[in-house]
C-alpha cells in the first residue's frame, strides 16, 4: 500500500530551490522565516479572544487607522524573521509609513527588499474573521551594502520574485509563488509545520462569486454598475445570476476565489478615489499569484503588475480573480466610461 508522507514547506522550497534564478540557499532562507513569522503571528491570532492583546495599542498608522496590538505585533515578527533570514535588507509596511533598513553586517548585504500588510484585515479580529499577512519579495536594485533606496521598493509588479499570504482561518494557510504556479501549505500545529496540501493551485476561469461591498455602489463607476447588474441578471446557460460573497477581509475574499472561481473588486468610491488597497503590499502580490493560478488582475485599464508605484502607500483601483470575470468587468468600464 502506498504510504502517503506529508512535504513540509522547507522541503518543498528546497526541493524547488533549482527554479529559482538566483542563489540557491537565499530564497529558502527566506521563505522559511517567513513560515517561522507566520507560525508566531499565528499562535497569538488564534488566542487573541484569551489574551489580552485585543485592544488598541492607541497609536495609530500611517493610513490614520487605530492600531490593534495584533498589527504591531505581526508587524514587528515579521520584520524580525526578515531581519533573522540574512537575505532581506530592507522592508515596506504598511503599518509603518517609511521603509525600514537594516544596517547590521547580519542583513546589510541582503539581495532582497520585503513588502508587506503584515495583518490585513485586523478590524475584523474581534469579531472572529479570518484574517491575513500579504507579502512580496524583490531583488534589490541599488547597490549591494549601500542603504536600501525608495527605487527599490516602488519596482513594478512583474519585477517580484516571490509573493504570498498567510490566511489565519479555519486553518492557516500560507500559499505562495516564485514565478512557478502556486502552491499551498496548510499549519499541521501538532508537528508546527506547514505542510504541502494544495499543490499547483489553478483558479477556473469562470466563476460564479463576486466580491464587492456594495454599501458604496451609489459611487462606483457606472461601467461597475452595469457589471453588477450583469452579475445579477438571470442568462439562458444558467450560468448567472452569480452569487455574491464579501468578507471584507481581502485575503479571505480572495482565497475562497482563487479556489472556486470568483472576481474581487475594490473600485474608486468617495472615500477612496484612487481605491482603497494599496499597490505595492496588497494588489502587487495578490496580482502576482493571481496571474500564476491562471487568472487577471487589473486596475479596470491596465495590468496591475505593470503600474509603477510613485509612492510606498499608493492605492489602487483593484479587479483579481477568474479570468473571463476580470474581462467582462473591463469591457463594461471601456464601454461606459465616466466623465470624471
Ligand atoms: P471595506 C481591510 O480593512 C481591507 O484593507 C481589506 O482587507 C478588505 O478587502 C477591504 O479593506 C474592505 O474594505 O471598505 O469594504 O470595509
Amino acid at each position: 500500500m502506498k504510504t502517503y508522507r506529508i512535504i513540509t514547506l522547507n522541503e518543498f522550497i528546497i526541493e524547488r530551490q533549482s527554479e529559482f534564478p538566483y542563489a540557491k540557499g537565499e530564497l529558502t532562507r527566506l521563505l522559511h522565516h517567513v513560515g517561522i513569522a507566520a507560525k508566531i503571528v499565528h499562535k497569538k491570532v488564534n488566542k487573541a479572544g484569551l489574551v489580552d492583546i485585543l485592544g488598541e495599542v492607541g497609536s495609530t498608522n500611517v493610513q490614520g487607522e487605530s492600531q490593534k496590538k495584533l498589527d504591531v505585533f505581526a508587524d514587528e515578527q515579521f520584520i524580525w524573521a526578515m531581519r533573522a533570514s540574512s537575505e532581506c535588507c530592507g522592508i515596506a509596511s504598511e503599518e509603518n509609513e517609511g521603509t525600514i533598513y537594516f544596517d547590521d553586517s547580519l542583513s546589510k548585504d541582503g539581495n532582497y527588499i520585503f513588502c508587506m500588510d503584515p495583518l490585513d484585515g485586523s478590524s475584523n479580529i474581534d469579531v472572529n474573521v479570518s484574517i491575513g499577512t500579504i507579502f512580496s519579495i524583490y531583488r534589490r536594485v541599488s547597490p549591494r551594502g549601500t542603504k536600501p533606496r525608495l527605487e527599490d521598493f516602488l519596482q513594478p509588479g512583474v519585477q517580484q520574485v516571490a509573493a504570498g499570504y498567510v490566511i489565519y482561518g479555519s486553518s492557516t494557510m500560507l500559499v505562495y509563488t516564485t514565478g512557478k504556479g502556486v502552491n499551498g501549505f496548510t499549519l499541521d500545529t501538532s508537528i508546527g509545520e506547514f505542510c504541502l496540501s494544495h499543490e499547483q493551485i489553478s483558479t477556473p476561469e469562470q466563476g460564479q462569486l463576486y466580491s464587492i461591498n456594495e454599501g458604496n455602489y451609489v459611487h462606483f463607476p457606472m461601467g461597475v454598475k452595469k457589471y453588477i447588474k450583469y452579475c445579477q441578471e438571470k442568462d439562458d446557460d444558467s450560468n448567472r445570476p452569480y452569487s455574491s460573497r464579501y468578507i471584507g477581509s481581502l485575503v479571505a475574499d480572495f482565497h475562497r476565489n482563487l479556489m472556486k472561481g470568483g472576481i474581487f473588486m475594490y473600485p474608486q468610491t468617495a472615500a477612496s478615489p484612487q481605491g482603497k488597497l494599496r499597490l505595492v503590499y496588497e494588489c502587487n502580490p495578490i496580482a502576482f499569484l493571481a496571474e500564476q493560478a491562471g487568472g487577471k488582475a487589473t486596475d479596470g485599464k491596465q495590468r496591475i503588475l505593470e503600474i509603477v508605484p510613485k509612492h510606498l502607500h499608493e492605492r489602487s483601483p483593484f479587479y483579481v480573480g477568474s479570468t473571463n470575470m476580470v474581462e467582462k468587468v473591463e469591457e463594461f468600464i471601456e464601454q461606459n466610461p465616466d466623465n470624471l
